[in-house]
């Protein structure tokens, strides 16, 4: 079974948040956008994987049909582990995270749904799970910069049944109208995406930590500073989260190394695909940390997520589900929580193939 065609196709579809599109640079996000890898092997077997994009996704594509595609074609589809080594190997001089493995992340999570097709079994089964038939899940608040809207939208993920809901923010009013909004019951995290120096993070821990966080997420610039994250965590006492920007599963090995969190954040469509995710996620075993993956998404990533939380057998955490209204869904409910938690797809593969009408009415 021989890997015999790559395409790509980009999606992007507009969304409402209860807030407005006003961000910094390339935050100005208007549209949620999702870069699709297609695999067809030449028995006519087709996966679907999802490449991170979000404002990169020319270059993510570029990287796929231009170094990825060129090596991966021809290969044998089931040779997956190898493969990603391979990869891996070949183009490191072109960067080991970032656009490289972005790229290489969405061949992966089509390989896989590819694997489940031809066993005739849901990932989560191919990968050793009899499968929770649901995960609970986090609710993903974006950035407001606004305090009432905080708590109001705080407020409304609680109304939906989340009982954990993350803020993306760094000033301490929305955290504290948050935390008033729903009590002292429900959990309250906050990520910052590295915005401060240790000495700043240090400072702003402190006047959090009254809150009653959760976690704090990816405090300090930069996300590879573990020593860092691991003075401010054992300094304030407050739990600490991080992982999205890792460079694989070596990077997730220095972090545990140094002790800087308790919540592990792999993102499989950034950290090498299903293959490195599952490196990952023994590594957190080992070590005794919280997988959590990260999965802002809506696209084959967040059900290959879905298939990682259930077959996980180490403590497991929550799917997260980034809190936003899209105006088309490329798979229906499966991208809906019930009661603050989602189900976990059944069909071969990554469960279902993304529906073609949105595929066309958005692709972009
Ligand atoms: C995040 C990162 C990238 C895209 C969307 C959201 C964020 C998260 O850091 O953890 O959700
Ligand atoms: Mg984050």
């Amino acid at each position: 079974m021989k890997i015999a065609r790559i395409d790509t196709h980009s999606v992007k579809v507009p969304y409402t948040f209860g807030g407005d599109h006003k961000g910094e640079g390339l935050r100005t996000w208007t549209t949620n956008n999702i870069l699709l890898v297609r695999v067809e092997t030449d028995n006519g077997i087709v996966g679907w994987g999802e490449a991170f994009c979000y404002a990169c996704t020319d270059a993510v594509r570029a990287a796929i049909h231009n170094m990825i595609a060129p090596i991966a074609i021809g290969q044998d589809a089931r040779d997956i582990a190898r493969l990603s080594y391979d990869l891996q190997q070949k183009l490191h001089l072109f960067g080991r995270y970032g656009i490289t493995i972005f790229a290489l992340s969405g061949l992966d999570i089509a390989l896989w749904d590819i694997a489940g097709k031809a066993a005739g079994l849901p990932l989560h089964r191919l990968l050793g799970g009899a499968g929770r038939d649901k995960l609970p899940a986090y609710a993903s608040l974006l950035k407001y910069r606004d305090p009432e809207k905080v708590a109001a939208r705080t407020k409304l993920a609680v109304d939906e049944g989340y009982r954990h809901v993350k803020l993306h923010e760094t000033e301490e009013p929305e955290v504290k109208a948050a935390r008033l909004a729903v009590g002292n019951d429900i959990a309250i995290m906050v990520d910052t995406n590295c915005p401060w120096t240790p000495e700043q993070a240090r400072h702003m821990t402190l006047k959090l930590r009254q809150y009653d966080l959760y976690w704090l997420e990816e405090p300090i610039f930069p996300p590879e500073d573990f020593t860092a994250i691991a003075r401010l965590r054992e300094g304030t006492g407050v739990p600490m989260a991080a992982g999205e920007n890792n460079c694989t599963s070596f990077q997730f090995r220095d972090m545990f190394a140094a002790g800087a969190v308790d919540y592990a954040q792999p993102s499989v469509t950034k950290v090498g695909g299903v293959t490195e995710f599952l490196k990952v996620a023994n590594l957190a075993d080992a070590a005794g940390v919280t997988l959590m993956p990260h999965s802002p998404y809506f696209g084959p990533g967040f059900l290959a997520t879905l298939h990682l939380l259930a077959a996980h057998g180490g403590p497991g955490g929550m799917i997260e589900r980034y809190h936003l209204d899209l105006e088309a869904s490329l798979y229906g409910e499966l991208v809906m929580p019930v009661d603050g938690g989602f189900v976990v797809p059944t069909g071969p593969g990554l469960g279902r193939d993304p529906d073609p009408d949105v595929l066309k009415t958005f692709g972009a």
